[in-house]
């Protein structure tokens, strides 16, 4: 089997060139799927890899809009539209001056598996933009948002494709997505998630990634006799994946020493907790990207341009951005007694860095499990939509804690039936795997 790989990678260096993260994420799967592929021929013969690795649909689009200066900018938005074998394209929309056509096939293919883990019926797809939202006023994001909507808008739609939140675009910025698309569609319907409460948002969306994540990190450690009850977790980035999981992580029993941002990372022996949780909201929204106010504000420790890996700790909850932990930082936490490792971000390990979690026996969950708790939510929100009701917080809570333990059962039932027994990574990649390619056998070459 191992041609199968070969061919693949031959394939995508032929046709797409100069996309490392897209290959990255492929090969990731690829690698995970062999076993399944040679118990069933007959997905190779319709050649449902292939068939996942192109894209249905990528629409790309020129976003003009004039700042506050009068001054006219161009940035450049993208509508990955990934595989719809379960359900609609469901997935983030990310806006960071990193965006390009390679991170957001990544994290579309990524999506795919991720959503079908869910239980819920949503297929994968993600977009985005170049736009830096750094130092930008409500006035020029309303504005971009406006101008990305006016094209976004004719591609979308609450039964076609359901765009929600990523890197730079939270509540603010999917008010002013809804806000053009409702007025350009004349109708006020659920075709994006994360929206506001009182217009049609879910309870507990904002904290469900990071809770997702830290409730998937309880079942890892349930099924080893463990808890996190009095652990020392690390966690990076402080943005709204990363506030969610400090949060959760608190109402579990463990003390948070650390959050980052571009800039370093601070040290808060004490636990990040209370009001230091509210602090983290107020960093966000200063729009300045540092972390180092915390750490001037609370009287801890800042490290300058270092990543947090290198503390004591127990779990670590990679939380900022894809690539952030590489070898030298799983050796340091390996070094430094980390058990556990659960990806809050997507794809925040590097292939070498997941390598040495898997080999040396580390709790690892790859975020397309660990951090599915988000779109899940986003999921519950369509359907609050669809019935035209709310649920509570308990209510949403609830489903959310049973969906991560499922996603988190099946990865760890697959990972036994394919002979990689407590391999979430591969787990997880093959119960994903498996869903949608028996939704595209079912479906016929289309
Ligand atoms: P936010 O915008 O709220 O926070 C992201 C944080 O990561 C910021 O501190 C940001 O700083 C930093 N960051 C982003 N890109 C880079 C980079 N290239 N290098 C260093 N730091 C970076 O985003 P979220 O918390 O929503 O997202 C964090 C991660 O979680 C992402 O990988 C996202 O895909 C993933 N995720 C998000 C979900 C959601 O529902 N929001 C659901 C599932 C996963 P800066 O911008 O200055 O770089
Ligand atoms: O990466 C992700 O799962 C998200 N950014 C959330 C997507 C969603 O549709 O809620």
């Amino acid at each position: 089997m191992k041609d199968v790989m070969s061919e693949v990678k031959e394939w995508l260096m032929a046709r797409d060139p100069g996309q490392p993260e897209f290959h990255q994420a492929v090969y990731e799967v690829v690698e995970s799927v062999l076993p399944v592929l040679e118990a069933h021929p007959e997905l190779q013969k319709e050649q449902i890899l292939k068939r996942m690795i192109e894209p249905e649909r990528v629409i790309q689009f020129r976003v003009p809009w004039v700042d506050d200066k009068g001054e006219v900018q161009v940035n450049r938005g993208f509508r990955i539209q990934m595989n719809s074998a379960i359900g609609p394209y469901k997935g983030g929309l990310r806006f960071h001056s990193s965006v390009n056509l390679s991170i957001l096939k990544f994290l579309a293919f990524e999506q795919v598996f991720k959503n079908a883990l869910t239980t819920l019926p949503m297929g994968g797809g993600k977009g985005g933009s170049d736009f830096n939202f750094r130092n930008k006023s409500d006035g020029e994001v309303m504005r971009f948002c406006q101008s990305f909507m006016n094209e976004l808008y004719r591609h979308i739609g609450p039964d076609t494709d359901v765009p929600a939140g990523d890197i730079g675009v939270g509540a603010r910025e999917i008010g002013y997505l809804f806000g053009q698309y409702k007025k350009l569609n004349n109708g006020f319907s659920g075709v994006l998630t994360g929206k506001g409460l009182n217009w049609g948002g879910s309870i507990l969306r904002p904290e469900a990634t990071g809770f997702g994540v830290v409730y998937f990190a309880e079942n890892m450690l349930k099924a080893q006799g463990d808890s996190l009850k009095g652990k020392t977790v690390a966690v990076s980035g402080f943005g709204n994946v990363a506030w969610g999981a400090v949060q959760k992580a608190n109402d579990l029993g463990a003390k948070v020493v650390t959050i980052s941002g571009p800039d370093g990372y601070i040290y808060d022996p004490e636990g990040i907790s209370g009001e230091k949780i509210q602090f983290m909201l107020r960093l966000r929204a200063t729009n300045q990207d540092i972390v180092k106010p915390y750490a001037d504000r609370f009287g801890c420790d800042f490290h300058e341009n270092k990543k947090p890996w290198e503390v004591k700790c127990d779990v670590a909850l990679p939380c900022a951005t894809q690539n952030e932990l590489g070898e030298k930082d799983a050796q340091a936490l390996i070094a430094n007694g980390c058990k556990c490792v659960v990806e809050g971000a997507n794809m925040p390990c590097t292939p070498e860095a997941a390598h040495i979690f898997i080999s040396n026996k580390i709790l690892y969950a790859p975020g397309k499990a660990s951090n599915a708790g988000g779109v899940a939510t986003s999921g519950l929100e369509m359907s609050q939509n669809s019935m035209r009701l709310n649920w509570t917080a308990e209510e949403v809570d609830q489903r959310l804690q049973h969906i991560m333990k499922s996603i988190h059962d099946t990865c760890l039932k697959a990972s036994h039936d394919y002979g990689v027994a407590g391999n979430y990574v591969a787990g997880a990649n093959i119960a994903g795997f498996l869903k949608v390619a028996n939704a595209m056998m079912d479906q016929g070459i289309v």
